[in-house]
């Protein structure tokens, strides 16, 4: 009989903090929280059809509790792990305008601030399509044993400590990278357990997969526009016309496109002329893994990582993938840039 032992989150966790000097296990506390209120949204995420949690706050449930947004449950569940966490004084969050500070004495001693989007693509529940967590970590800059303030969080995506997601498809696997390569787990049900099963990611330097809602192609700039006759041409030289894959879902299309090759494009669009996804908790941790796999992410011009953020939620055009794909659009960017 074979013997399956798995390599579990934690066992990695703790095998790699050697590669922290000075660390004293708050990371791995805190990358452990994350995958407990991972493992507790998945289980409600997968179950989302039956439990009647989908729809909108503030309406009733057959059981007659309060029915809450599947989005809201998981600002709720990874809030309530990253303060049990005791290494987490604060969090920015999509679900909250503002930062959320804690204000216990563990909570305000800890290192660390998070920015997270709990559940991104939650409009996918309903149609049963694979949505995801994003999380990014940074040192505070604030002195330890106080609140957490707005200048923890404003901090450029260079100066990450840990980022990463969770995707919750076919199954629940979680992706990070804290700075020295990108691993991913898939979560074992029968051991309750995340397992490594993609070690060491590393992207394809060029791809053949694009991924844009082209129901926008009207407004796009036209160095995307460009970019997309460029995908849709006939070149065997440089396997084109590539496959146009877009599921909705920025976790989904990314994951895709960081093991098979590709490149997510979200450009200015007429609703959203800054770009539609968030610098703090979509594009840093996402760009972060990306640089960290071998690809490389931009909003067009410059590298979002070195991107000073001037609010909480602000947004920008992105465009991340393979170095040589992404390397391209902006090639096109460059040479019609309106500017
Ligand atoms: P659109 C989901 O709302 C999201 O933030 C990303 O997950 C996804 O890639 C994008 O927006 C989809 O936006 O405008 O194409 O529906």
């Amino acid at each position: 009989m074979n013997i399956y032992f798995p390599k579990t989150l934690n066992e990695f966790i703790i095998e790699r903090q050697a590669e922290f000097p000075y660390a004293r296990g708050e990371l791995s506390r805190l990358l452990h929280h994350i995958g407990i209120a991972a493992k507790v949204v998945g289980k409600k995420v997968n179950k989302a059809g039956l439990v009647d949690i989908l729809g909108h706050a503030g309406n009733m449930n057959v059981q007659g509790e309060d029915q809450m947004k599947l989005d809201v449950f998981a600002d709720i569940q990874f809030r309530a792990a990253l303060k049990a966490s005791g290494e987490c004084c604060g969090i920015a969050s999509e679900e909250n305008k503002d930062i959320v500070t804690f204000d216990t004495d563990l909570a305000m001693d800890a290192k660390y601030i998070v920015a997270i989007d709990p559940l991104d693509g939650s409009s996918n529940i309903d149609v049963n399509v694979s949505i995801g967590t994003i999380f990014s970590i940074y040192r505070r800059l604030s002195e330890r044993g106080t609140r957490a303030v707005m200048d923890d969080f404003l901090q450029p995506g260079t100066e990450q400590v840990a980022a990463g997601y969770i995707i919750y498809g076919s199954s629940t696997v979680l992706v990070y990278t804290t700075g020295h390569g990108v691993n991913a787990f898939t979560l074992d049900p029968s051991i309750g357990e995340f397992c490594l099963s993609h070690p060491n990611i590393r992207t394809p330097d060029d791809g053949t997969i694009y991924s844009i809602n082209e129901g926008n192609y009207t407004h796009f700039p036209m160095g995307v526009k460009k970019y997309i006759k460029y995908c849709q041409e006939r070149d065997e030289a440089t396997n084109r016309p590539y496959t146009s894959r877009y599921i909705g879902s920025l976790v989904a299309d990314f994951h895709r496109n960081l093991l098979k090759g590709g490149i997510y494009i979200y450009p200015p669009t007429e609703k959203n002329p800054e770009g539609k996804l968030r610098l703090l908790y979509e594009c840093n941790p996402i760009a972060f893994v990306a640089e960290q796999a071998g690809g490389k992410a931009t909003d067009g011009f410059q590298r979002v990582l070195e991107i000073k953020p001037l609010s909480l939620h602000q947004r920008l055009p992105f465009y991340t993938g393979c170095k040589k794909m992404v390397d391209k659009v902006e090639e096109f960017l460059r040479a019609y840039s309106e500017a």
